[in-house]
């Protein structure tokens, strides 16, 4: 039993919470089963872990570029107000669980045993109707704390296994079915990129993809946009990002001042002039951006040229689900940064309304909804509705972020601690699922997770013959939709 528990601590501490050994041994793993000579084994764990290790350094970077103007908004107007954000969010939970007197380490239990619940659904896929398997590490131990929070708070008399197995099954079975939700819009996005995504807007994916299309043209997208005159400079990304971060970014510098932003940020020199400080910090969000392309480019496509062999062999017909940002090497690079500006106003005017309207709880705005959420929807938004849905979701996105978040941080007391989860499907669709279960009990879990299955059998009876196609083999999937829809291959609509 001990020696059990020892390869069990040794997995968890040195692969599982670590997504660039997890994704890396995924696709060693891959590579062998599809019998590929060592060597190359080997050259794709080592692409894969490196891009990820890269997608890493340049998110860490864009969020560690931001947050200490967020923290420093909330002390130079001494506000007391929740910070929407996974990292604030986790530590909220984790202080919230202790609090009660239970121990925190149970996260890693129910982690695991969703992760187990979310294999056991793909490998009884002809049941389920899933074909995806969450592998985005960090965010899952960001959700398994949050959700645990959230079932002591409803549960409190709950003992621990009871806590640990319920709340896997509820946990994994929202893994599942939220990123078999991606599937399609993926596809759309990534011409058959063969992943999905498991991060934590899954069901604002699928709801933008639904909706963008009706509220704007995919025609007049920032692809075919023609900026006239010294305007097209802003086609690159690199000067578009520039810019607006340095009016954007530059804007709430000078709000906090030069002394306060000494006291902050020691990267700030005693010699360093404002304006290039301001200029020097904004210019890096462009650094980070390109750095994430290139990570993201390098584990995305190892990781979908080796899965197949996972998929052939261990979870027959399956997916990996990983990480938002891949699908940002498919969008225009520039709708990234226009999805973070739009959802920014509308966290803004939610805020303003909380302020005006006397709310009980403050919100102050995390980077990573603020940013990963929204630019992840203006991507899609941007390929199936052009700009007008690139802006006017994320606009909407950020309202409800900050709404969701500011009613779930008090309801839910982790407000008292700082911080909320804060990313997009834990600002509505968590939410839910804690008022039902606090209301309704084990009778709420169970219809939760009933109801939550149900989705993919309601999407497979819609398409029952390219459902599974899709996620096997996209070629033969596209053929099969031509002929059905009478069209070219390159003219499909991927529904
Ligand atoms: C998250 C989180 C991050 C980012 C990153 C985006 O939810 O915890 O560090 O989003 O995964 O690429």
């Amino acid at each position: 039993m001990e020696f059990l528990l020892g390869i069990w601590e040794f997995f968890q501490n040195n692969i599982l919470t670590k997504p660039q050994f997890f994704i890396g041994f995924i696709v060693l793993i891959g590579y062998l089963m599809l019998g590929k000579p060592i060597h190359e084994c080997i050259a794709g764990f080592i692409k894969a872990t490196v891009g990820y290790m890269i997608l890493g350094v340049a998110s860490g970077g864009l969020v560690g570029n931001f947050r200490p103007v967020l923290v420093g908004l909330k002390d130079r107007f001494e506000l007391s107000a929740a910070v929407i954000d996974p990292y604030f969010g986790q530590a909220a939970a984790q202080m919230s669980v202790e609090n009660v007197g239970r121990s925190f380490s149970m996260m890693m239990l129910v982690l695991l045993l969703a992760f187990t619940m979310n294999i056991l659904l793909v490998l009884f896929r002809k049941y389920t109707k899933i074909r995806t398997l969450f592998i985005t590490g960090h965010v899952m131990v960001q959700q398994s704390s949050t959700a645990l929070w959230l079932v002591l708070f409803c549960f409190p008399e709950l003992q621990d296994p009871q806590v640990v197995i319920m709340l896997g099954i509820l946990l994994g079975t929202y893994w599942a079915v939220g990123s078999n939700l991606t599937v399609e819009p993926v596809a759309k996005i990534s011409e058959g990129g063969g992943f999905a995504t498991g991060h934590q807007q899954m069901f604002g994916i699928w709801v933008t993809s639904k909706i963008a299309g009706k509220i704007g043209d995919p025609k007049k997208s920032l692809e075919n946009l023609k900026l006239p005159g010294f305007l097209a400079m802003f086609n690159e990304n690199v000067v578009a990002t520039g810019c607006l971060m340095f009016f954007f970014f530059g804007a709430i510098i000078m709000v906090l001042g030069p002394d306060l932003m000494h006291q902050i940020d020691k990267g700030f020199g005693p010699n360093q002039n404002f304006g290039f400080y301001i200029l020097e910090k904004s210019l890096y969000f462009a650094v980070y951006l390109t750095i994430l392309q290139l990570g993201i480019r390098m584990f995305v496509s190892e990781l979908t040229n080796s899965f197949q062999g996972i998929s052939e062999k261990i979870l027959p017909g399956s997916m990996p689900a990983v990480d938002c940002a891949a699908v940002y090497g498919f969008g225009h690079p520039n709708a990234v940064t226009i999805g973070f500006l739009f959802g920014a106003f509308g966290q803004l005017l939610a805020i303003l309304g909380l302020i005006v309207f006397n709310s009980p709880i403050l919100i102050i705005s995390g980077f990573v909804p603020l940013f990963f959420d929204n630019a992840t929807f203006a991507v899609y938004a941007n390929k199936l509705g052009g700009i007008r849905a690139a802006t006017i979701i994320p606009f909407f996105s950020g309202i409800i972020q900050v709404l969701g978040g500011a009613f779930a941080a008090h309801y839910f007391l982790t407000g008292v601690y700082g911080g909320w989860h804060g990313s997009s499907d834990w600002d509505w669709v968590w939410p839910a699922i804690g008022v039902i279960m606090n209301n309704f009990h084990i009778v709420g879990v169970v219809v939760i997770v009933i109801f939550l299955l149900a989705i993919p059998q309601i999407i497979y009876r819609a398409n029952k013959d390219t459902y599974f196609l899709i996620a096997e083999d996209y070629d033969a999937y596209k053929e099969l939709m031509a002929k059905k829809q009478g069209v070219p291959v390159d003219e499909v609509v991927i529904t």
